[in-house]
């Protein structure tokens, strides 16, 4: 239990040391990014092995729990990615690891730990960054913040209107701003994608989250990826985002979807 809990003292002090968004540039050409592994540890390891390479950068989109057989493999075996190779590979907060500041359900990773670690790993999770930004590309886990600008995410407090819409949040393929949504699971529609995206002076969100999201929307400028077979069916196929840099990306149609 010991090695346990300091990998995750360690991963939390280096998550407090991170931006709430991360701001990826400088002599990279691509950034490879992933969408919910939920427990497929095979998934997460294919991803490494294959994309953890010079001048390429990882951004894992969240939920990295529940669902999947394998969740505390796959999330030791992240966390101690990220400690290797902290500039290299980034973890952003999904709904799954937000449990310290809201309960929800399946939480079959979360229900099975004991007091002490339910405690611990909720809040060492709790510190993850929020979204990440390459050219003209924003990736986060679900749904765009209403803020006023694109740095103020770095303000984002868990538990916020904004952190429910990144984390929570789903998108409907159909006109119309905020949609309303049920289960504290936020909707919004093309106009409120297109106000944010403008704001933000954005091209194409990446992100995961939504299982019965089009794999595109809003004119290929929302792509949902899955990275995980615990989701079963049409999402079974476990895909990640590769995206060149270095250039202005305008649509999912400048990404390479690769098969895992
Ligand atoms: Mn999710």
């Amino acid at each position: 239990m010991r090695p346990e809990f300091e990998l995750l003292q360690e991963a939390g002090r280096l998550f407090e040391g991170e931006p709430r968004l991360i701001e990826l540039q400088g002599d990279n050409e691509r950034v490879v990014f992933v969408g919910d592994t939920h427990g497929d540890l095979e998934a997460s390891e294919r991803v490494i092995s294959r994309y953890l390479v010079p001048r390429t950068k990882l951004v894992f989109l969240g939920d990295y729990v529940d669902r999947g057989p394998h969740s505390w493999e796959n999330i030791i075996f992240l966390l101690e990615q990220k400690l290797r190779h902290p500039q290299d590979l980034f973890l952003l907060m999904g709904n799954h690891e937000s449990w310290a500041i809201a309960k929800f359900s399946p939480a079959d990773f979360w229900l099975g730990l004991d007091r002490e670690r339910e405690r611990v790993y909720a809040e060492t999770l709790a510190k993850l960054p929020l979204a990440a930004t390459a050219d003209g590309v924003i990736a986060l886990h679900g749904a765009l913040p209403d803020v006023a600008e694109l740095e103020e995410i770095n303000e984002i407090e868990p538990g916020s209107e904004p952190w429910r819409q990144i984390t929570w949040g789903d998108w409907a393929d159909s006109p119309g701003d905020s949609l309303g949504g049920m289960w504290g699971r936020p909707q919004f529609g093309q106009g409120y994608f297109e106000r944010l995206m403008r704001r933000f002076g954005k091209n194409l969100l990446i992100r995961s989250h939504q299982p019965d999201a089009p794999q595109e929307m809003f004119e290929g400028r929302c792509l949902t990826i899955f990275t995980s077979s615990a989701y079963g069916g049409l999402r079974a196929a476990r895909t990640v985002a590769v995206v060149p840099l270095g250039w202005e990306v305008h649509s999912a149609a400048d990404v390479e979807l690769v098969a895992i």
